[in-house]
């Protein structure tokens, strides 16, 4: 699919009816979809091999996690080199290979874009390391602060946010783990570097990207302290960095130095932690050209207790209030993302379902249908569609993510016992997500023929890939249901969005009208029968897809069974 690279004046779809609003994203986290040379690391040729599972969905679009070269200290996260692919991974010829496969299939590509800050092993950063190097102020380098940090900030991988560098004895800022030095926005040399390495893949044929927490790349020059956090070791500089005093400007810039010149075939999903209904407003307003939508975390914050590690039990109405909030707020401009899943979060049946034997399958596809029906494009991400479980992480060493060995490490030293720890890493920890892929019932769940960089779920033998497209009333088949109804019901994609019983902690229910058409989407989370009240008007409504063997009866009340969802459609 040839880039449109000639700069054509805005010759753009009418809004309302970009390809993105009806489309289904499906992300792949590469280090643990499918492993082709038996190193026990996913690459881009197992991938290739893979694809027809992805595209069986009937899904439009294919996300893909870094695959650069990088010291994977986050798992890719940390970039020495924008225009390559790790060898780990393959290379670029590996990557043509894909993307032709994806594009022979219908379906679009988008990268991972991680500009917020580099790897420490990014020649810009070694030579930035030199203070009279052009490079310096590619980064936030300070001198020390009274012989310490420049400010109080903390990092979102714990300790400090800012690391000494004995070759200048001046510290340099990263938001993450020291070996993610963030770039230095106000610099438009760095801008321009990242425009151009953007055009360089989208001239090679992939149609867009996911923009790894874009709202942080604007930080008050003035580095401010932030308000001691409940530690009391460091300060909270989220008000100085998120959704920061130039990030409108930056990201139009953007879109007028790429993004405009390859017009309507593009899909950009801004990752942007903190981020509030209204500024989602400005960010994914078509007129103000930025982003197509944004990854908003307000849902997947609300059973934290003191932090994430902390949890604490979902309240349904507390969900069904922000994400209706979210409707609301996106309903006349801009647009939602739909997501319960990524490669940051813990398995969604294991989270707000039962991944019982008894209840994984009907809670999960009770979990998927809530989720597609809204209004927004829905993400999937890898595994979700065979609802795989939370792993069986025991003692630390059963982990690998940074942000889990970092705050175990810290909690520790501040006195904390490893059974104190350890229960709240189980449930919320990234690794959770990371688990390889389960695509039969062998020995390495047919990911590796090696030893795998973390263990395979002990329950792929049932829980596979192979067992689901062979049951037709499988998590995938109804996955695929749910594509095929968002492709085929205009209501799906353009409806308008009513909560129903705002107030109830059993059932997620509401409506979605568009023309003549309105659809009910009702959604039991719990294990119980239950029955709710409804609007008259509905005895009778054709059933257009549910999980559950008694299909939700609807009368003057809806009877649903445990973890049952219902999808019921009045045509007037
Ligand atoms: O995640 C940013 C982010 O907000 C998450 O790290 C979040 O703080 C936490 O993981 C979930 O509670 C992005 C990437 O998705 C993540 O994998 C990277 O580690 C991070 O940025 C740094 O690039």
């Amino acid at each position: 699919m040839a880039a449109d690279s000639a700069a054509r004046p805005g010759r753009q779809t009418r809004p309302g009816q970009e390809w993105w609003r009806s489309a289904v994203v499906y992300q792949v986290y590469p280090r643990s979809f499918a492993d082709s040379d038996g190193d026990g690391i996913g690459d881009l040729a197992g991938l290739t091999g893979r694809l027809d599972h992805i595209a069986g969905l009937g899904v439009d679009v294919l996300w893909l996690s870094p695959v650069y070269p990088s010291p994977q200290s986050d798992n890719g996260y940390d970039i020495s080199d924008y225009q390559d692919i790790d060898p780990v991974f393959g290379d670029l010829a590996a990557f043509d290979r894909l993307l032709a496969a994806v594009h022979e299939r219908g379906m679009k590509l988008v990268m991972d874009l991680v500009v917020n800050h580099t790897s420490d092993e990014h020649p810009w950063f070694q030579e930035s390391r030199d203070p009279g190097s052009p490079k310096r102020d590619w980064y936030w380098w300070r001198p020390p602060r009274d012989g310490r940090e420049p400010n109080n900030w903390g990092s979102f991988f714990t300790g400090s946010a800012w690391a000494r560098d004995s070759a200048s004895d001046a510290y340099y800022l990263h938001l993450f783990s020291p070996k993610q030095p963030d770039l230095n926005w106000e610099n438009p040399d760095v801008r321009q570097a990242v425009h151009a390495m953007m055009r360089w893949w989208l001239d090679r044929g992939v149609d867009g990207f996911r923009m790894d927490v874009i709202n942080l790349i604007s930080k008050d020059p003035a580095l401010p302290d932030g308000v001691l956090r409940g530690d009391g070791l460091y300060g909270d500089g989220s008000p100085h960095f998120v959704c920061g005093p130039r990030i409108h400007e930056y990201l139009q810039e953007m879109h007028r130095e790429v993004m405009a010149h390859y017009p309507e075939r593009l899909l950009t999903v801004g990752e942007m932690p903190g981020v509030t209904v209204e500024q989602a407003r400005l960010f994914t307003d078509p007129r103000r050209a930025e982003l197509d939508m944004v990854f908003q975390f307000e849902h997947v914050g609300l059973d934290h207790g003191r932090d994430k590690f902390d949890p604490r039990p979902l309240r349904l109405t507390d969900l069904k209030a922000s994400l209706g909030r979210w409707q609301t707020g996106l309903a006349d401009v801009g647009w939602n993302s739909l997501y319960w899943n990524n490669h940051d979060q813990p398995r969604v049946v294991s989270r707000f379902g039962d991944d019982s034997p008894r209840y994984r399958t009907r809670s999960a596809t009770m979990l998927a249908t809530v989720l597609h029906l809204h209004r927004g494009t829905p993400y999937i991400y890898q595994g979700e569609e065979l609802a795989m479980a939370n792993a069986p992480l025991r003692s630390i060493e059963d982990f690998r993510d940074i942000e889990s060995l970092n705050h175990y490490a810290e909690a520790l030293r501040a006195g904390a016992r490893p059974e104190d720890v350890l229960p709240g890493l189980r449930a919320m920890g990234r690794d959770n997500a990371r688990t390889p892929m389960q695509w039969d019932a062998s020995p390495q769940a047919g990911f590796t023929t090696g030893t795998p960089w973390l263990p395979v779920n002990p329950d792929h033998t049932e829980v596979n890939a192979a067992a689901a497209r062979a049951n037709p009333d499988s998590v995938y088949h109804h996955y695929r249901r749910l594509i095929a109804l968002r492709h085929s019901e205009p209501a799906v994609v353009h409806g308008d969005f009513t909560m129903l019983l705002p107030d109830d902690e059993r059932v997620y229910a509401f409506t979605r009208a568009y023309g003549g058409t309105t659809l009910l989407v009702a959604g039991n989370f719990t294990g119980d029968t239950v029955t709710a009240e409804l609007p008259a008007g509905w005895e009778g409504a054709e059933l257009v897809l549910g999980n559950g063997p008694s299909a939700a009866a609807v009368t003057g009340r809806l009877a649903l069974a445990p973890w049952e969802a219902v999808v019921r459609r009045l045509t007037r």
